[in-house]
């Protein structure tokens, strides 16, 4: 008999762990983990027609435009045809919750509810190097030397959008846009929320949920791999 198809989003504001949850998901439960800010990255590289329409918005960490991300994730899912999958970053507004509840009936929700706070200290703990694109973290991973890139020996910047007072209203940008998203997939009922400061404290929480849902693929739960 074939395995029921299983169908799941995970959503929280930038910087909250989605990314990092989802590869541990899709590694151990054998879900196809497509990640929405990737995707369209990936996207405007490959296709300049999508490139013109994305860019401005994904340099800046705005919104790309309703009608832009849905027809670009909806016709994604649907080459992807008969699998399981894990959206992560889609839906983030009710326009786009409502163009994919029209076509697909979703099993679960993950919601991460992390505080603003940590997030802030997260985001604005990222420096990049601008011509490469190489990202760094003073925190997690942090460069050879202070300020400059591990390779070119060239200096570090700090994205405008990255300074601490933009992060706080992309923060709050954030939560007013998706407020309703959660809302309604709480009255569906299938909204879980995680609630902390740190990932490997959530995912144990997390791989519960999931593992009383379908069968993992493998045994144990890594704990602390990214
Ligand atoms: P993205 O790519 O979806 P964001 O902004 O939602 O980008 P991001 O940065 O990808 O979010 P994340 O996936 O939630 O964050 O988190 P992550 O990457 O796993 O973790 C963030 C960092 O924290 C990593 O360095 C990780 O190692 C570290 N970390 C993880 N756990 C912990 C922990 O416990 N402790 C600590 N200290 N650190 C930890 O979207 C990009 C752009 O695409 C467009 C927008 O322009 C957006 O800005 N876009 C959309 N536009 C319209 N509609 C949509 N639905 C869109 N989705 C994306
Ligand atoms: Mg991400």
């Amino acid at each position: 008999m074939a395995s029921k198809i299983f169908r799941a989003v995970i959503l929280g504001p930038p910087g909250s762990g989605k990314g990092t949850i989802s590869k541990r998901i899709a590694k151990i439960f054998g879900l196809k983990h497509l990640s929405t800010g990737d995707f369209l990255r990936s996207s405007a590289r490959s296709d300049p027609e999508i490139g013109l329409l994305t860019k401005q918005y994904l340099d800046k960490e705005y919104l790309v435009p309703d009608h832009v991300t849905t027809q670009l994730m909806l016709g994604e899912l649907k080459k992807m045809g008969e699998q399981s999958w894990l959206l992560d970053g889609f839906p983030r507004t009710l326009t786009q919750t409502e163009a994919l509840n029209s076509i697909y009936q979703l099993d679960l929700i993950i919601h991460l509810n992390i505080p603003f706070e940590t997030l802030k200290q997260r985001l604005s703990a990222r420096w990049v190097h601008p011509s490469s694109g190489r990202v760094y973290n003073m925190v997690f991973n942090p460069p050879h030397a202070h300020g400059i890139d591990d390779i070119t020996g060239e200096i570090l910047i700090q994205r405008d959008d990255d300074k601490p007072e933009v992060v706080a209203s992309r923060l709050r940008q954030y939560k007013d846009v998706t407020k309703p998203v959660i809302d309604l997939y709480k009255t569906m009922g299938i909204l879980h929320t995680f609630s902390g400061t740190e990932t490997d404290k959530i995912w144990p929480s997390v791989y519960s949920l999931m593992s009383a849902r379908i069968p993992p693929l493998n045994v144990e739960a890594p704990v602390g791999e990214n």
